[in-house]
């Protein structure tokens, strides 16, 4: 009916970022439809959409509990002997130099900054704080005064100008009266001197990165009481497996909310410079995730192990086409182990460890798409992020992707950790969830390479003790698949 009120090139942009053509008409027809409501329909309209972010959001506190602590716990029965620690460390390395790369990408392509002439003044505008301020923020986080409390607040430090008094003297009563008041000399006129007090405050926005710390701690402490954290654990596993289950329930959801959540999103788009945007962020992330599989992975591979990267890399063709088609590095898992063993001839009992726990927990891509995807909102949004926010985003990045468990589109939704960790709108991420459904493909391909790669490098540092094992009684591993 209004068909012709819609300008002609919405559809080609909608039809681009959309899974299925399906999908695609369907979001065509919602926007033709949502270009016509008046406001209060609107707000009706999108509806559907608010309510897919309000369950990301619910769903925050007990992915992160939950995760962390089975996560951190279960790494610790399993770290058998220095096998284990070897590729746990291997993990953990990639995986912050996966977040430090894509912070370096984003930061430089700038896909979310709206090029303007006032450029001039960003330059000389300081983040409200400084980077003392902002670093110490960093630290207090992560030790939240209670665990309450860090469920829906965090520390932040403002400094507030304080009237202009002539030149304070060190004896002088302002001192005595409010040793919080710090005399800076600035060349202001007349030699007066600019004061300012620090004002700490809590901002709205889950303390994600006090509790993440409290969980690994948390986790660790009950991983190593054995039998009388038992109980402890279990609990948390089973917490963990309602949680994952619930997240499940949110997912067959979600294409309903990302239905109405884009259409609602595209209609309200003034320019569309959004989408040159939208492009560039996707071009951020996927250059990201090649320089990673290409360049970072291959070296680490190529230094240690002393062989051809790309040879070895072939012989997981098959799983990483699986998990390009699939977006799963779970349900890939069985593909993985059989390339692993049979095309690249890993010793088994290094597979039955690096594999599944590195599927749950090594996700080098994810990593690097959340800390690319957390900036780029924060660019869209015109905030210049500080040092402690930069730091805050590597450490939830990494954490996130630990939490986040090898099914479709999980990355998504442990984004929303990332983002109330630096006090970001998580509504933004209607925006990348348009284009989720592409680059979560390519970054499940990261994570089951960068698990591959994984078990040649452990094999390699663990030749010793390899040796040392009675062959025979390990020789009849069953692969688990
Ligand atoms: N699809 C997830 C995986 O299986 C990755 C993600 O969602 O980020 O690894």
């Amino acid at each position: 009916r209004h068909w012709e009120t819609i300008p002609n090139n919405t559809f080609s942009c909608i039809s681009a970022g959309c899974p299925s053509r399906e999908e695609g008409i369907g979001i065509g027809v919602l926007v033709r439809e949502y270009g016509n409501l008046s406001n209060l329909d609107k707000v009706y309209f999108a509806f559907p959409g608010e309510l897919l972010m309000r369950m990301l959001k619910l769903i925050i506190l007990p992915l992160i509990i939950s995760s962390m602590i089975t996560g951190v716990a279960a790494l610790d029965s399993n770290i058998s002997g220095k096998i284990g620690l070897r590729a746990v460390v291997y993990y953990f390395c990639t995986t912050v130099v996966a977040v430090i790369l894509g912070i370096i990408l984003v930061v430089t392509i700038k896909p979310g900054v709206t090029q303007r002439a006032s450029d001039i003044d960003r330059v000389g505008s300081t983040p409200e704080v400084n980077t003392v301020d902002a670093l110490l923020d960093l630290l207090r986080n992560m030790f939240p005064e209670n665990l309450v409390q860090a469920c829906f607040q965090q520390y932040k430090t403002k400094r507030e100008k304080v009237k202009a008094t002539s030149a304070v003297d060190k004896n002088s009563s302002i001192f005595r009266e409010e040793p919080t008041t710090i005399a800076m000399t600035a060349n202001a006129p007349e030699n007066k001197t600019q004061e300012y007090k620090i004002v700490g405050m809590y901002s709205n926005g889950i303390n994600a990165l006090g509790l993440i710390v409290f969980c690994l701690v948390f986790g660790v402490v009950i991983g190593k009481m054995e039998e009388k954290g038992q109980v402890l654990l279990d609990f948390f596993n089973a917490l963990n497996e309602a949680t994952m289950r619930i997240v499940q329930i949110i997912m067959w959801y979600m294409p309903i909310g990302i239905l109405f959540l884009v259409a609602g999103k595209i209609i309200e788009v003034e320019d569309w410079e959004i989408f040159r945007k939208l492009g560039l962020y996707m071009a951020t992330v996927l250059s990201g995730l090649a320089i990673h599989s290409i360049i970072v992975l291959p070296l680490i591979y190529l230094v240690i192990v002393r062989k051809n990267p790309f040879r070895f890399a072939m012989g997981m063709a098959q799983a990483l086409l699986t998990a390009l088609m699939i977006s799963s590095s779970s349900a890939t898992l069985p593909v993985t182990f059989r390339c692993a063993e049979e095309k690249n001839l890993i010793d088994k009992r290094i597979t039955r460890f690096v594999l599944p726990v590195g599927a749950t927990i090594n996700m080098d891509g994810t990593a690097l798409y959340e800390a690319v995807a957390a900036i780029f909102i924060a660019q869209l949004n015109d905030l210049e992020l500080d040092i402690g926010q930069i730091v805050t985003i590597s450490v939830t990045a990494t954490a996130a992707s630990i939490g986040a468990a090898g099914v479709p589109q999980a990355g998504l939704v442990t984004m929303v950790i990332v983002l109330s960790a630096i006090g970001l709108p998580a509504d933004d991420v209607t925006l990348i969830i348009a284009v989720d459904w592409l680059l979560d493909r390519f970054r499940t391909m990261v994570n089951v390479l960068g698990d591959a790669f994984g078990t040649g490098v452990v094999e390699k540092l663990s030749k010793k003790e390899l040796e040392q094992m009675d062959v025979t009684s390990e020789v009849n591993i069953v692969n688990p698949f």
